[in-house]
């Protein structure tokens, strides 16, 4: 008998719980045979990320994966034999009585937000007795081998790997996208929040002794951008050059096309928790735009992961670093520390793919799930 998995998913905002589940789900049953159901209560977040699929299905199957609405008024379901809340969504009281009265024990486990900070590892795993009678345990996504690890597809480095080695590949890819290559250029990828000081770093672009060219998917830094360039609203397609910088909207693509925008980027400004790890598999220097927190909190966040991440920069490329992505977040000006970065720029390069490949040398996610739930058992 195949293991079953329920995932449950709330969008909470944006893209980003879908995101992951969406990935962990497709990729649980790729790479183990799982028959998988994720719970989804906003299906048009979905078919954002998944177009082929039909947002008001009760129910269907897409790349392996049972979708299913998860409606408020809830329908009972026989609970599968892992269940899975992410990011700490309450699971409908009825399918948690079903849970604890199953004959054959669930494993119930709450996946928690990406961190860097040291106090994962202490955490991670650990068990909560619940009012039914049930544990549920804590799975921490993480840098470091005692966390639960990333999500990782099985080949996706080698994947990777391939399509950069293969320029027509990559620009065959942006074709596809509507991107024509500009000789000499920078190509750069800008997925962000609203920024209050973009200008500041489209001006330094803009006047630049390279071209460069500023692949922006639809979202919330349209208007930012909107602002600086002035005029009407942008929408996918459109296109304009300041100086020596050159801006393309592209519409919101599928995953997969994502995170291939993302290797054919020299530099990618990414957001959130999935498009931030992606970035990393891309092998190329990136700026995380972070989801704020309250009180700050993901400031510390933010210097767990430089502090991981910095390790084996020199001191002035790890200065050059920490200054443009603390500045970026905190909506303060980056002209300076965007010159300083590309003073070192050969070394952030080598640096991104070195990182990528040691942090592809750990135990994935969903592997460690597995692993996890079989120790369980
Ligand atoms: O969208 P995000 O900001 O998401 C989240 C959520 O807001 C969440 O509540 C918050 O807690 C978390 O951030 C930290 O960023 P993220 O995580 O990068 O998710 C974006 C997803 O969208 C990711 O899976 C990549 C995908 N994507 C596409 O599929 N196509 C696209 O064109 C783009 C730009 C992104």
């Amino acid at each position: 008998m195949r293991t079953t998995w329920d995932i449950f998913c709330s969008v909470v905002d944006n893209y980003g719980d879908i995101g992951v589940t969406w990935r962990l789900a497709r990729q649980l049953v790729a790479e183990q045979g799982f028959a998988v159901r994720l719970w989804v209560d906003d299906l048009n977040a979905f078919a954002r990320l998944c177009p082929q699929a039909d947002a008001r299905a009760q129910r269907q199957v897409q790349q392996g994966v049972e979708v299913c609405l998860w409606a408020r008024d809830w329908q009972a379901v026989e609970p599968a034999d892992v269940v899975i809340e992410a990011f700490a969504c309450e699971l409908p009281p009825a399918y948690i009585a079903a849970m604890a009265g199953r004959a054959q024990k669930v494993l119930w486990l709450n996946l928690e937000y990406l961190s860097a900070e040291d106090w994962v590892e202490g955490c991670h795993g650990l068990p909560s007795l619940q009012s039914s009678g049930l544990s549920k345990f804590f799975f921490f996504p993480g840098f470091t081998a005692g966390s639960g690890g990333l999500l990782r597809e099985r080949d996706v480095l080698t994947q990777r790997q391939t399509f950069q080695a293969d320029p027509r590949a990559r620009a065959e890819f942006l074709g596809t996208l509507g991107v024509e290559l500009i000789d000499g250029a920078r190509l750069i990828s800008l997925f962000a929040y609203e920024h209050a000081a973009l200008a500041s770093w489209l001006e330094v672009l803009a006047a630049g002794p390279q071209p460069t060219q500023l692949l922006v998917p639809e979202g919330r830094i349209l208007s930012s951008l909107q602002l600086w360039l002035g005029g009407s609203e942008l929408r996918a397609g459109d296109a304009y050059q300041r100086g020596q910088l050159h801006l393309q909207v592209l519409p919101f693509m599928r995953q997969e096309q994502y995170d291939r925008l993302l290797w054919s980027c020299d530099f990618n400004i990414v957001r959130g928790e999935d498009s931030f790890i992606r970035a990393q598999w891309a092998g190329r220097p990136l700026l995380w735009h972070i989801y704020k927190q309250a009180d700050d909190a993901h400031l510390d966040k933010l210097e767990a992961f430089l502090a991981l991440y910095k390790e084996g920069l020199s001191a002035e490329a790890q200065t050059a670093l920490t200054d443009l992505w603390q500045a970026w977040n905190c909506d303060a000006p980056v002209a300076e520390s965007w010159s300083r970065l590309l003073e070192y720029w050969p070394e952030h390069a080598t640096h991104a793919q070195d990182w990528s490949l040691r942090r592809a040398s750990q135990a994935d996610l969903a592997a460690a799930l597995v692993q996890f739930y079989l120790n369980w058992l």
